[in-house]
C-alpha cells in the first residue's frame, strides 16, 4: 500500500516548483467572476471548463504570474494556449495521471478558493510528495516532474496536514483539514 512508499520533499521532484501566495486577491475574484456561476454548483462534481486562445481577459493576464526562467526557458517567452478550470467540491478528486502529450513541456497550475492536497507518485521507486495547494498558489511541473512523476488529488472530502511545516516528512503530528470548494486553472501550451 502507498504508506509504505518513501515521502519525499518537494525540492527532491526535479522540474517542481511551488509558489504560495503567488495570485493577488483581485485577480483571483475577477477570474471567478468572469466564469459560468453554473461551474460552482456544489451539487454536481468534476466540472469542467476548457478554454483556448484567445482567453478572456483575466485570464489571459495569468502569462504574467509565470515564473519568468519558466517563461524563458520552458515556453521559450510564448503564452498559454490551452486552459483547462476544474471545480472541485469536497469529496473530489483526480486519478493518478501524466499529462497528454499533445501538451508541450510546462505545466502551470492556479488555485483557488480553498487549499488542497496534490499527490506526486514515482510507482517505479515507490516514492511520493504530498503538495499543498493553497489557495492563490502557483505550481508548475516541467520536466521529469511533468514526463515520469505521475500526479492526484485523492477523493476525500479533507486532507491531513503536518502542524509544523518544518521537517513534514518526518513529524507525526498532523490535522484534518475539511475541504470547501476549490477551482484550479491549469495552462497549457501545445506541441
Ligand atoms: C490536470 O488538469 O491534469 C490536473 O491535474 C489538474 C489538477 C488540479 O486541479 O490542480
Amino acid at each position: 500500500s502507498v504508506s509504505s512508499w518513501t515521502q519525499v520533499p518537494i525540492e527532491s521532484i526535479s522540474g517542481l516548483s511551488y509558489y504560495p501566495n503567488w495570485l493577488p486577491p483581485d485577480l483571483q475574484n475577477q477570474i471567478a467572476n468572469v466564469l459560468p456561476e453554473s461551474l460552482f454548483s456544489d451539487t454536481n462534481s468534476g466540472r469542467q471548463l476548457h478554454l483556448y486562445v484567445p482567453f478572456p481577459e483575466p485570464i489571459q493576464r495569468l502569462n504574467k504570474y509565470l515564473p519568468s526562467e519558466f517563461l524563458s526557458d520552458i515556453w521559450r517567452d510564448q503564452p498559454a494556449e490551452a486552459s483547462i478550470i476544474q471545480v472541485y467540491n469536497p469529496g473530489d478528486g483526480i486519478i493518478p495521471h501524466k499529462d497528454l502529450d499533445m501538451f508541450a513541456d510546462g505545466v502551470a497550475i492556479y488555485s483557488f478558493f480553498s487549499d488542497i492536497t496534490m499527490v506526486f507518485t514515482l510507482p517505479s521507486q515507490k516514492l511520493k510528495c504530498d503538495v499543498r495547494l493553497q489557495k492563490g498558489s502557483l505550481v508548475v511541473m516541467h520536466g521529469p516532474a511533468r514526463y515520469q512523476w505521475l500526479h492526484e488529488i485523492p477523493f476525500r472530502g479533507g486532507d491531513w496536514i503536518p502542524l509544523s511545516s518544518q521537517d513534514e516528512a518526518a513529524s507525526s503530528k498532523q490535522t484534518w483539514m475539511p475541504r470547501n470548494q476549490r477551482f484550479s486553472i491549469t495552462m497549457r501550451r501545445i506541441v
